[in-house]
C-alpha cells in the first residue's frame, strides 16, 4: 500500500532559509586573506562554479543573470548538463564534505534528501515565492470546454507535491504510477475537479510539458483524469521555450509547467496575449542558489570574485 508519509523535510529546508534571510548578517569572514586555515576560500575551492543544469532551463537563466548582476558572482562560471547530473554532483560533495553550489529549486525532494540551504539572494535575482501556472491555447474554451474546465480546476498544495516527489524518488520515478497511486487515493478532489463536466468519446487533447518532476507529476494526474472524462491524452516533454511556442501557436492545447513570475517571466511576457493563464496550479514553489549546511555561508555576496 501506498503510504503518502508526512515528510516535512521540504518544507524544513524552506523555512531555515527563510529564517536565516532574516537573521543579521555580520560577515565572520576575514576576505582579503584566504591563507589563514579558517578563512580558506570556498569560492576558490569550488572553481569559481555553479553546478547547474539543463542549458535550456529557465533558472539556466537566471543563473547566468546573478552571475552578472552579483560582484560576488564575477568571473564564475555556470557548468550545465542535467538535473540528474547536478543531483549527483550533490550528492558527491557532500559524502565528501566538500564545497558545491548548486541551481536549486522547491517543491523538489533535493531539500529532504539532502541537508542542504538557499544562499539569500539580496538583489531579488530568482525572486521571492513562484507559482507554477496553467496555460492554455486560444480557443481551447470553445474546442473543449469539458477539457478547459477540469484544467482550470487543477490545483494543488505544497505537501501534496513534497510527498509526492518523495515517494517518487523510492518508485523509480515512475510518475505514470506515482499519479496513478495519487488519483486512487484522492477520488474526493478528482470529483471535485470533474464533478457537472460532460465526458467527452476520445476527443484528443495534446499536453506539453518540461521534464522536471513536479511538473511530470502534476501532468500525469491531468492525463488520468482527463483520460477518466473520455480524452485521448498525448504528453509531449518539451524545454520552457517550446513549451511557450506550442501554446501560442495552437500547436499544444495546454501546459501545466511555467513557473512564474521570475523563471519563465521573460518567455512569458515574450508570447503575453497569445494564450490564456488559468492561474496557479501550485503556489509556495522557489529557485535559487543552495549549499550544503555545513557551508559557512548564508548569502550570495558571502561567495568571492574570481580573480
Ligand atoms: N526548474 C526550476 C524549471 C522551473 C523552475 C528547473 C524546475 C526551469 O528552470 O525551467
Amino acid at each position: 500500500m501506498f503510504n503518502w508519509r508526512k515528510n516535512l523535510g521540504i518544507i524544513a529546508g524552506l523555512s531555515l532559509s527563510l529564517v536565516a534571510a532574516g537573521c543579521g548578517t555580520e560577515e565572520s569572514n576575514d576576505s582579503g586573506n584566504g591563507q589563514t586555515e579558517d578563512t580558506s576560500n570556498v569560492s576558490e575551492e569550488m572553481g569559481y562554479q555553479i553546478t547547474g543544469i539543463e542549458p535550456g532551463a529557465g533558472q539556466t537563466q537566471t543563473n547566468e543573470k546573478a552571475i552578472a548582476e552579483y560582484e560576488s558572482l564575477a568571473g564564475w562560471e555556470q557548468e550545465t548538463s542535467s538535473a540528474a547530473a547536478m543531483l549527483t554532483a550533490l550528492g558527491d560533495a557532500i559524502e565528501n564534505e566538500e564545497p558545491i553550489i548548486v541551481a536549486a529549486w522547491s517543491p523538489h525532494y533535493m531539500f529532504a534528501k539532502y541537508d542542504i540551504k538557499y544562499l539569500e539572494d539580496p538583489e531579488l535575482i530568482f525572486g521571492e515565492e513562484e507559482h507554477i501556472t496553467t496555460i492554455v491555447r486560444q480557443g481551447l474554451k470553445e474546442d473543449m470546454p469539458s477539457a478547459y474546465t477540469i484544467l482550470d480546476r487543477l490545483h494543488w498544495e505544497l505537501p501534496v507535491f513534497q510527498e509526492a516527489l518523495l515517494e517518487a524518488q523510492e518508485m523509480d520515478f515512475d510518475f505514470e504510477k506515482v499519479a496513478q497511486e495519487w488519483v486512487d487515493e484522492n477520488p474526493e478532489k478528482v470529483t471535485e475537479w470533474t464533478e457537472g463536466v460532460e465526458p467527452v468519446d476520445g476527443t484528443s487533447i495534446d499536453l506539453v510539458l518540461t521534464s522536471w518532476d513536479a511538473e511530470t507529476f502534476s501532468t500525469n494526474v491531468a492525463k488520468i483524469v482527463l483520460e477518466q472524462q473520455g480524452f485521448d491524452v498525448m504528453l509531449t516533454p518539451v524545454d520552457p521555450s517550446i513549451m511557450f511556442s506550442a501554446i501560442a501557436s495552437g500547436d499544444s492545447d495546454a501546459t501545466l509547467s511555467p513557473w512564474m513570475p521570475a523563471t519563465h517571466g521573460a518567455l512569458y511576457e515574450e508570447y503575453d496575449g497569445q494564450f490564456e493563464d488559468l492561474g496557479p496550479n501550485l503556489e509556495g514553489a522557489r529557485i535559487g542558489l543552495a549549499v550544503p549546511s555545513y557551508m559557512d555561508i548564508d548569502s550570495i555576496e558571502d561567495l568571492e570574485p574570481a580573480e
